[in-house]
C-alpha cells in the first residue's frame, strides 16, 4: 500500500477548447482518485511564470507561458493512494509518441507543446504547485 497523496493536475487550454474536460475528469475518477479542489481560470502571466519557473532557461519556456495563459484551464487537486505516480501514469509521457497506449496523451495529444494536461512530478513539486494554485487551501 502506498501513502495517500494529493497532486496538482491542470487541464491546459487545448484540453478545455477541445471539450475534453469531462473525459479527463472521468479518467481520474476511474482510477479511484478524489477531487479535493477545482478552479476554472485563465492563468495570469505571474501565475504561469511561477508554475513553470523550473523551465525558465529552456528554449520552449516563453511559448509555454504564452500558451498556458491563452485561455481557460482547469486547475485541480486530486487525492488518493500514490496519487502523484498514478496520475503521471494516467497522463502518459510528455511526447505523445512515447506515451503508453490508453493514456490521456496517447489517446488525445498529437503535439508535445499542446499536450493537454499537466501533473505534478513529485511530492515537493505537488506541494509547491498546490500552494500556488490553491492559496486558500483545499477541502479535507
Ligand atoms: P507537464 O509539466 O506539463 O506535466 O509536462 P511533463 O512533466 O510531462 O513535461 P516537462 O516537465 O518536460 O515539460 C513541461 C511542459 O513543457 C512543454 N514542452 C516540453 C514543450 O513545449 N516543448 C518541449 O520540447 C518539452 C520537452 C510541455 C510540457
Amino acid at each position: 500500500m502506498g501513502d495517500a497523496q494529493t497532486t496538482f493536475i491542470m487541464i491546459k487550454p487545448d484540453g478545455v477548447q477541445r471539450g475534453l474536460v469531462d473525459e479527463i475528469i472521468g479518467r481520474f475518477e476511474g482510477i479511484g482518485l478524489r477531487m479535493l479542489g477545482r478552479h476554472d481560470l485563465t492563468p495570469s502571466l505571474e501565475l504561469a511564470e511561477a508554475h513553470y519557473a523550473i523551465h525558465r532557461e529552456r528554449p520552449f519556456y516563453s511559448d509555454l507561458v504564452e500558451f498556458v495563459t491563452s485561455g481557460p484551464v482547469v486547475a485541480m487537486a486530486w487525492n488518493g493512494e500514490d496519487a502523484i505516480a498514478a496520475s503521471r501514469k494516467l497522463i502518459g509521457a510528455t511526447d505523445w509518441r512515447e506515451a503508453e497506449p490508453g493514456t490521456i496523451r496517447a489517446d488525445f495529444a498529437r503535439s508535445i507543446e499542446r499536450n493537454l494536461i499537466h501533473g505534478s512530478d513529485g511530492e515537493d513539486t505537488a506541494a509547491f504547485e498546490l500552494g500556488l494554485w490553491f492559496p486558500d487551501g483545499l477541502e479535507d
